[in-house]
């Protein structure tokens, strides 16, 4: 791994917060940017529920100077984001269109300016639509077209970014993509999509990987995972069956391929549980081994709470229902296991459980059974409906409050040595939600879309600042 040290020296530890190029920059067809899947979809689906889209979303695109600003006299010392692969590449392959080049190079070179190290992912769920027309992730060979995208994105950039994703939640957007059909294109209850196209993403960055490591590029590069550990509800009457079959499903055929460098042991056991096949090749055992990441990036924002489900139907609860919160969210699955209800945790508006120890869990375990050499927090926060007083000012402790304690738990886990070194909140400003659109909000900063694109800290973004330098005061 190259120049690790270099980053953490200086900082310590990472203190930032994350958005994704969808979510935030709108400008959907600015400076000959080409359409991407989630424009297509949130345009002519009936299945966008929420009829909202990202064409301005929070005007990033605009506002960056303002919000990296605001995002240093936060006193952070990071910042992710993700590249538009349809800025850069706007058929996902080909010409190259240098505005997008542009708008990078300025957003990375004022990241720096203002001393936030840039961490940058190459894939946050929104794939030109020019691929998407040739089957989207099911189609191998977009795992090469993106590690020529990789490639362009570290020839250009890399000379100042040293902190890298691949992909963002490979698990959660096959997911949504292929079980529940609430991201396009909306396959509903597909498991042979669903492990194909995690697979398919696994390979494409691993090869991605690969390239980086080959140009010897001066950073590290990793891959970000969605939770990570998986908890049986008491009464589960087959431990060892649920606990393997809903391991492999929520976290192993990410985990290992990432960080062991090969698939698990029991890939043709479980895939074929589900009467699904893997389509694989020769070279993959070698795409693997030769594509580890150098760290894991985990969004935490629960754990996966399950059970048997021995003979009732396969089916799916559809996830972030809003307002009904009390509905049952994730999956039956007929002989296999089923998502778990526990009435004594407490659940946001969506209907997500609200469990900060499970940051302990799942870092304390990933850290024993992989042993990655770095793990940051990659995305960790609340969201929910918000009123703010007459000067848009919005007083949210109960995120304070979460944040806190997931915080509390974090920091437990550093000091028991997990080597956890980062820790990005989602998300600085409020953004487009993929399900939820406007109505869920995420930031520390209020968006006001009704009045030019306005940004206004919440209490919280004092709290984080306070917090970070009490942090740095205390070392
Ligand atoms: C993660 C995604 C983010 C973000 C977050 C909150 O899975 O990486 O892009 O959206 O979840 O999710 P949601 O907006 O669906 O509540």
């Amino acid at each position: 791994m190259h120049k690790f040290a270099d980053i953490f020296d200086d900082k310590d530890f990472l203190w930032g917060s994350g958005t994704a190029a969808y979510q935030c920059e709108g400008a959907w067809k600015a400076d000959s940017k080409g359409l991407g899947e989630w424009d297509y979809f949130n345009h002519h689906s009936p299945l966008n529920i929420n009829h909202t889209d990202g064409d301005e979303a929070s005007d990033f695109y605009h506002h960056y100077q303002e919000d990296i600003d605001l995002l240093a006299a936060g006193h952070q010392n990071t910042f992710r984001f993700s590249i538009a692969w349809d800025r850069i590449l706007p058929n996902g392959t080909g010409k190259i269109n240098q505005n997008g080049i542009d708008f990078y190079n300025n957003v990375i070179d004022y990241c720096l300016q203002k001393g936030l190290e840039p961490n940058v992912s190459l894939f946050h769920y929104d794939l030109p639509y020019q691929l998407a027309l040739q089957g989207g992730w099911l189609n191998r060979k977009l795992t090469d077209y993106f590690a020529d995208y990789a490639k362009i994105c570290f020839e250009n950039f890399g000379d100042r970014v040293k902190i890298w994703v691949t992909i963002n939640e490979p698990r959660y957007y096959s997911y949504c993509v292929n079980i529940v059909g609430n991201y396009p294109p909306n396959r509903r209850l597909d498991f042979q999509s669903y492990f194909q196209y995690q697979y398919n993403l696994m390979l494409a960055s691993a090869k991605a990987i690969k390239i980086f490591h080959n140009l010897n590029m001066d950073g590290i590069i990793g891959i970000v995972h969605d939770n990570g550990n998986v908890e049986l509800a008491p009464d589960t009457k087959d431990k060892a069956r649920v606990q393997k079959l809903s391991d492999f499903f929520y976290n192993r055929e990410i985990l290992c391929p990432a960080l062991l460098g090969k698939m698990p042991d029991e890939t043709t056991e479980v895939v074929q549980a589900f009467n699904c096949l893997l389509y694989q090749t020769d070279q993959d055992e070698q795409i693997f081994a030769d594509g580890k990441a150098d760290y894991l990036g985990l969004n935490l924002y629960n754990r996966q709470y399950v059970t048997d489900w021995s003979t009732g139907e396969t089916a799916v609860f559809h996830n972030n229902q809003g307002k009904q919160s009390t509905a049952k969210e994730g999956i039956r699955l007929q002989g296999l296991f089923e998502s778990a209800f526990d009435p004594d945790v407490p659940r946001n508006q969506w209907g997500r459980e609200e469990l900060p120890r499970v940051m302990y869990t799942a870092l304390t375990e990933i850290n024993q059974r992989y042993h990655p050499q770095l793990i940051m927090i990659t995305e960790n926060g609340h969201g929910g409906y918000e009123t703010p007083d007459e000067n848009g000012y919005v007083n949210d402790d109960k995120r304070i409050a979460l944040t806190k304690d997931f915080l509390k738990y974090l920091l437990q886990a550093k000091n028991e040595g997990v080597p956890v070194h980062g820790y990005y909140h989602w998300s600085p400003i409020d953004l487009y939600s993929w399900i939820n659109g406007y109505e869920k909000r995420y930031g520390m900063i209020r968006v006001d879309y009704n009045d030019h694109f306005r940004r206004i800290p919440k209490k919280s973004y004092y709290w984080y600042r306070d917090f970070i330098d009490q942090y740095f005061a205390g070392r």
